[in-house]
């Protein structure tokens, strides 16, 4: 209830793009001094778009986070969401599993800013620079098992904090997903710490996040808690709640629509104009070569 009055009340995004996004409207941003210190970080030029940045109040106000809430409206239930302190346990087929802090990561990895497409599987798609380091980085510290065939993601169990995950029952919280070991260790997928040059806010997924730009956004959880090396595949969150809509692969692939739309086009968040939507989002280059190119 406190968001609607501490973020500006009733107005849609779109109405509330053009007015003064000023740092202290923006909604979610947690207050954790050690992490806060690290940013923001130079920028990998090699992940650069042409594209313009998408409005950070627009990223900040339009999210899907079940965890809070089934609308666009995550931002205003954030608040008794606690991201600090923070571990991330990672288990399974390794020789070093371990947990480890999100301030001993700080200290840990080479953090870069990356420039990525986003693509929701819901057809809205955003140009973001997340923060943050290679999830390579991170499963090579536990020297991975060579019967280490996929990874699997965990976000958190916190229902006194998390009111959808108190409200909508029919969902198997927490909220979990999976890729292959040889996904999981391109280059491109990333762990996200921050976005905007600072600090993840709650509804983006503080303290810690995946991010797999070449597939929709479901596949990269919010909030994880714990990383598993296992031998066979995992199952994922869509894909148990549904079979038909939602494959354990989900690139993002123009030419396979979901069975209620098409995934042809895509509206950038604060425009109202429809882009084509590109293989595998543009990452062909880089990913192309993991895929048959009939995964589901
Ligand atoms: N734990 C968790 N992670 C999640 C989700 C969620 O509901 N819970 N939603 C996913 C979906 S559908 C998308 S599109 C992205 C949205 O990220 P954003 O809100 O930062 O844009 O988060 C993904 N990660
Ligand atoms: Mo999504």
């Amino acid at each position: 209830m406190k968001g609607l009055l501490a973020t500006g009340g009733l107005s849609l995004v779109s109405g509330e793009r053009g007015a003064a996004a000023t740092e202290d409207n923006l909604p979610g941003l947690p207050n954790h001094p050690p992490s806060e210190r690290l940013y923001p970080v130079e920028r990998n030029a090699k992940y650069d778009l042409d594209s313009p940045l998408t409005d950070k109040a627009d990223m900040f106000r339009y999210n899907n986070f079940y965890e809070f809430s089934l609308k666009k409206d995550v931002y205003r239930y954030v608040d008794p969401f606690k991201p600090f302190p923070w571990e991330v346990e990672i288990v399974g087929l390794c020789d070093k599993p371990q947990k480890i802090d999100i301030d001993e990561m700080l200290k840990k990895f080479n953090f870069e800013e990356r420039i990525y497409r986003f693509r929701c599987v819901e057809a809205w798609s955003m140009i973001v620079p997340w923060t943050g380091f290679p999830l390579s980085d991170l499963l090579k510290i536990c020297e991975p098992s060579s019967d280490a065939k996929y990874v699997s993601f965990l976000s958190f169990d916190r229902p006194k904090q998390a009111r959808g995950q108190q409200i909508y029952t029919h969902y198997k919280w927490p909220y979990y997903e999976g890729v292959r070991m040889d996904e999981a260790m391109n280059p491109l997928a990333f762990v996200a710490t921050g976005v905007y040059g600072r600090q993840l806010p709650k509804q983006c997924g503080a303290p810690i996040r995946i991010v797999l730009p070449w597939k929709y956004g479901y596949k990269g959880p919010k909030s994880i808690v714990r990383i598993e090396l296992t031998k066979s595949r995992p199952r994922t969150f869509w894909n148990d709640d549904q079979p038909k809509e939602y494959g354990f692969y989900s690139n993002v692939n123009p030419g396979r629509p979901h069975p209620r739309w098409s995934q042809a086009t895509e509206r950038r968040l604060g425009s109202e104009e429809r882009i084509e939507t590109e293989l595998y989002n543009g990452y062909k280059k880089e990913v192309g070569h993991l895929y048959k190119g009939d995964e589901f």
